[in-house]
């Protein structure tokens, strides 16, 4: 299968801005879903509200639109009751790691076999422009005309912490990089988070002065390593890329299986 054969041309033009990051992720996204060889009937998407969201409704997967915020207790609900299928959630920085903080630490902790993907362009991209939990001190946004003085979550350290056993990061300059992080995501038998930094020049990029979309994307190139970098070391600002677990832990639809097991047995 060819990737425009996963693609809704009937809901085209998308409404990503010019210069979006978003749509560079949803096409390494489905290069990987190529690569891979699934088939559109094997996967579901599940996403909250947002730009990033919107993915969604471009791609000729099962999908659901859901809810901001709570695309990974959708996500939950279908993989428990389909655990044949390959389940994909993208997500905004604000939709996973603000309203949807509490659903992505429990997720994590749970293992279930599913791949999220945090479209991080540090701001509110659908609503206007407000600072989310990954903006970040000294930025500026529409909410924080004189300067956001909230720390920002790192979202590898915050997965790893909470027990997710595939956790990566790239971003959309790295386009290669990212798509062979996101096929070994998927690939991954577990919960895995794939953190993609990506560029908003409509709101981030003007209110922070960041310059044109290829203006971010050189940012995202000359601010980041490779995981392991000598360079890292030296500037200890750098940001690193690349997969920082990988491990091997019960997967919840399998161990729930054996939980029915155990019950009907007793019966
Ligand atoms: C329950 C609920 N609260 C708030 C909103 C309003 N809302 C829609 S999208 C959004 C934030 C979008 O930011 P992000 O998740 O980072 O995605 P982006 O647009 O930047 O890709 C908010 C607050 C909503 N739709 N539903
Ligand atoms: S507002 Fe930002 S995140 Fe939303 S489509 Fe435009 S550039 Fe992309
Ligand atoms: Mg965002």
């Amino acid at each position: 299968m060819a990737t425009k054969d996963y693609i809704r041309e009937r809901f085209f033009p998308h409404i990503w801005c010019p210069g979006c990051g978003h749509g560079i992720i949803m096409n390494a996204l489905l290069h990987a879903i190529e690569q891979i060889g699934l088939k559109k009937n094997d996967i579901v998407m599940v996403s909250g509200i947002g730009c990033s969201s919107r993915i969604s409704g471009y791609l000729d997967f099962h999908t659901l639109h859901t809810i901001h915020g709570r695309a990974l207790a959708f996500a939950t609900g279908v993989k428990i009751s389909r655990p044949e299928l390959t389940l994909l959630v993208p997500m905004g920085d604000g939709d996973a790691l603000s309203i949807g903080g509490n659903h992505f630490i429990h997720a994590c902790r749970r293992n279930i076999d599913m791949t999220a993907i945090v479209m991080n362009n540090r701001v509110y991209g659908m609503t206007g422009g407000q600072y989310s939990p990954l903006s970040g001190y000294g930025t500026y946004a529409t909410t924080a005309p004189y300067m956001n003085i909230d720390q920002d979550f790192d979202v590898v350290q915050l997965a790893t912490a909470s027990g997710a056993t595939f956790v990566a990061r790239s971003t959309t300059y790295h386009v290669h990089e990212m798509t062979a992080i996101l096929k070994a995501a998927i690939l991954h038998k577990g919960f895995s988070v794939v953190e993609v930094m990506s560029q908003c020049p409509t709101y981030f990029g003007r209110k922070n002065k960041e310059g044109s979309a290829s203006d971010m994307m050189e940012k995202f190139r000359a601010r980041t390593v490779p995981l392991g970098s000598k360079k890292k070391q030296e500037d200890p600002t750098l940001i690193e890329r690349g997969i920082f677990v990988d491990k091997q832990m019960p997967e919840y639809c399998e161990e729930y299986q054996k939980i029915i097991g155990r019950a009907m047995k007793d019966k």
